[in-house]
């Protein structure tokens, strides 16, 4: 694999002199090809916020969050912006951004959409050094880049079963061996019947997982739990119920022979912690905007391998690609294409693999044109 700039001198010096000039965050909303019904809520659209780290090298680090709903973006925006003041002339080092941020925030609480913005700063941060250096985030952190497995995570909310159906082959269609299906209906029989409509839509050689959204009670988690062990071949159980419950996932995970995933919600690598000593589930998949951008996945996958966990990723696979390969407990990366309509060039899936951006840093470079017409 070819890189632009390698570790010459000059980029070198490059890094001890990186500083912060300006960072700036826009939001934009992106329109979907499959809207997602979950059991908790529904997406239609992507609103992202792209958060832009200015240096006084002129390198500039690049990264976006997921806000889930339009009226999420504006405290995002200004969380990021604010924290962005606070940072200008400091030098672009992820570990002293995060202390600065740390305790700045201690007060308010380092949690939720506080979490977002500093994991989207860190993720430009670590961008600009690839960047400086001329060699992917991966290579940074010790790492070879390589083509991770993935799973396809579009669609397949909860919806009527022909056109469940349907869009279960169209998935599959698009080039992977596995996919992800949404459950949590009023009634179980309902599920069990999407189960058994996608399972024969896909066929035996398809690995299909399923996510209830923390829409179950522990006791109908339990009951739907043993459903699908009944049924057998589903490969994960994500969020039966509330994330923050783990005493009682940790029920559902003891009762339940499926595995039990969970960590999409996990606020930070302290409380994957405490999740994993009330041992409440049997896979963890962090998300990057929560757990703390590249310095908290790094954190979390120490965290998976001391418990002997299998790490997956959520969302942000342009980012999650270049991690799995430096996770010892590296699982299944989660894609979905909503940020495609604002890149410059999206990441490429081949077989099933999502292949890693042959750039420096993290290698994502906003489609301005695209960004101006889904600016809000
Ligand atoms: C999910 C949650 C929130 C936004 C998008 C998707 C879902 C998943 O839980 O794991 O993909
Ligand atoms: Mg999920």
């Amino acid at each position: 694999m070819r890189f632009a700039k390698s570790l010459e001198e000059g980029a070198l010096k490059n890094v001890s002199t990186l500083k912060v000039r300006r960072v700036r965050a826009r939001p934009v909303v992106v329109p979907m090809k499959l809207p997602l019904q979950t059991a908790t809520g529904a997406i239609g659209f992507a609103p992202l916020v792209l958060v832009d780290v200015e240096t006084t090298a002129g390198i500039t680090g690049r990264s976006y969050l997921f806000a889930i709903g339009r009226h999420n973006l504006a405290p995002i925006v200004d969380l990021v912006l604010a924290m962005g003041e606070m940072l200008a002339g400091d030098a672009v080092a992820p570990f002293e951004i995060e202390k600065k941020l740390r305790a700045k925030y201690t007060l308010l609480g380092v949690h939720n959409i506080v979490l977002f913005a500093m994991s989207g700063i860190d993720m430009a941060a670590w961008d600009a050094l690839g960047q400086a250096v001329g060699q992917p985030v991966t290579r940074l952190l010790g790492g070879v880049p390589r083509p991770v497995r993935a799973y396809n995570s579009k669609g397949l909310g909860i919806m009527p079963l022909p056109k469940l159906v349907r869009e279960a082959r169209q998935l599959v269609d698009e080039g992977f061996d596995a996919v992800k299906l949404r459950l949590g209906r009023p009634d179980a029989a309902g599920d069990l019947a999407a189960v058994r409509a996608v399972k024969k839509a896909i066929g035996p050689g398809v690995t299909l997982m399923c996510d209830f959204n923390q829409g179950l009670t522990v006791a109908e988690a339990i009951r739907r739990g043993h459903m699908i062990d009944d049924e057998g071949g589903m490969h994960w159980i994500e969020e039966p119920i509330r994330a923050d419950d783990f005493e009682g996932c940790a029920k559902v995970a003891d009762e339940v022979a499926t595995p039990i995933q969970v960590g999409e919600n996990f606020m930070g690598p302290e409380q994957m912690a405490q999740a994993l000593a009330a041992q409440c589930c049997d896979y963890v998949m962090p998300d990057l905007q929560r757990i703390g951008g590249v310095t908290g996945w790094m954190r979390a996958t120490a965290l998976a391998q001391a418990a002997g966990i299998e790490m997956s990723s959520h969302l942000f696979h342009e980012v999650s690609a270049q991690l799995l390969p430096v996770t010892p407990t590296c699982h299944w990366l989660e894609y979905v294409d909503w940020a495609d309509p604002i890149l410059e060039e999206p990441v490429a899936v081949k077989r099933g693999f999502v292949q890693p951006l042959e750039r420096p840093g993290l290698g994502m470079r906003w489609d301005e044109k695209a960004v101006r017409k889904y600016l809000v």
